[in-house]
């Protein structure tokens, strides 16, 4: 039986846009989970990994005051705490250990069509809105620019349009939401991605090892992502030609083809997409018989 002291305690959104990558990222971990009644926790069947489902807002809260001992969340969301923390007095209560490709969004100031914009000195004496007060903020003294930033909770887009507020600092993917507001975007403050947030409390050893193997596993997991298997086959003459054509490969697995004299066959783990003028190159150097596929899982 495993102590229940021993589990470790992920915080992850509960219902949103990291929800679903989040946990999906976990199960490819080879995490197996059941959700309670409540929909609250998912408990691990086949590790001692329990993942607590929450506001995004509370994740790097949970995780500094040592209720879970990790989290994922957008470093927008954890950025603006850090910032909130130092603002109280206790220096940011977590570390970021690791970065999970996923979530990609900006935090950027966009302006209405109509005005002007010359730079950072046209937000001088202006109103701000956003929920980002801490970044902003932070972006304002940085620059030495005067502004009022004005706290909304959400549909900060329609800000100008009610007179609220002059620009506004909010998050773009796409950058569709600022079109349709008639919003352009003039500065960007934070570039962001979903992130692994840890306590700085000690795990001790035990816990620390199953948090470094998740982290190994992830890695595992995203590096995967783009990876492909490559085979072929070609002329001995052409290898050095065509291990430059292959697309961050390592050394590939070079092996005598039966009966097809100078003939042999090329294995090997491209850590980009392979495309299809690739394989093009690869055939105009020589190369027969190519296959590509998909790699499930890898460990350095
Ligand atoms: O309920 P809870 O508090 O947990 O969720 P939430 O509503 O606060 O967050 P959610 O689910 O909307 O976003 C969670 C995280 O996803 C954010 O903290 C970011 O790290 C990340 N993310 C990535 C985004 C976006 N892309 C994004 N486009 N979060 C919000 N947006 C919004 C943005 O605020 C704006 O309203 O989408 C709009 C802009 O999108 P585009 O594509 O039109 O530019
Ligand atoms: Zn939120």
């Amino acid at each position: 039986m495993q102590h229940s002291t021993q589990r470790i305690k992920i915080a992850v959104q509960k219902k949103g846009r990291l929800t679903e990558h989040s946990i999906d990222l976990l199960e490819r971990c080879g995490l197996k989970v059941t959700k309670s009644k409540d929909q609250l926790i998912c408990y691990g069947e086949n590790m001692p990994i329990d993942l607590l489902l929450v506001r995004d807002d509370d994740i790097p809260g949970l995780v500094s005051d040592d209720v879970c001992d990790l989290g994922i969340v957008g470093l927008n969301v954890v950025e603006e705490k850090r910032l909130q923390l130092e603002q109280d007095g206790s220096s940011g209560q977590f570390k970021q250990i690791f970065e999970l490709q996923f979530g990609h969004c900006r935090l950027s100031i966009a302006a209405p069509d109509g005005l002007e914009y010359r730079g950072p000195e046209s937000l001088e004496n202006t109103k701000i809105a956003t929920s980002y007060v801490g970044l902003l903020r932070n972006y304002l003294t940085n620059n030495n620019i005067h502004a009022e930033p004005v706290y909304f909770s959400g549909a900060v887009e329609i800000a100008p349009k009610l007179g609220r507020a002059d620009f506004i600092c909010d998050l773009v993917s796409s950058g569709g939401t600022l079109a349709a507001n008639g919003l352009r975007e003039v500065e960007v403050l934070l570039q962001s991605e979903a992130v692994v947030i840890q306590t700085l409390e000690p795990l001790g050893s035990e816990k620390q090892a199953l948090v470094d193997k998740i982290i190994q596993r992830l890695d595992g997991v995203l590096k995967v992502n783009d990876s492909k298997y490559i085979m072929l086959h070609a002329p001995r003459s052409a290898l050095a030609e065509i291990r430059a054509l292959l697309p961050g490969a390592e050394a590939p697995t070079v092996m005598p083809l039966e009966g097809a004299g100078d003939r042999v066959a090329i294995h090997a783990v491209c850590r980009e997409n392979v495309f299809w003028e690739t394989l093009e190159n690869l055939k105009a150097a020589g190369a027969s018989s190519l296959l590509v596929l998909p790699v499930e899982k890898m460990l350095a």
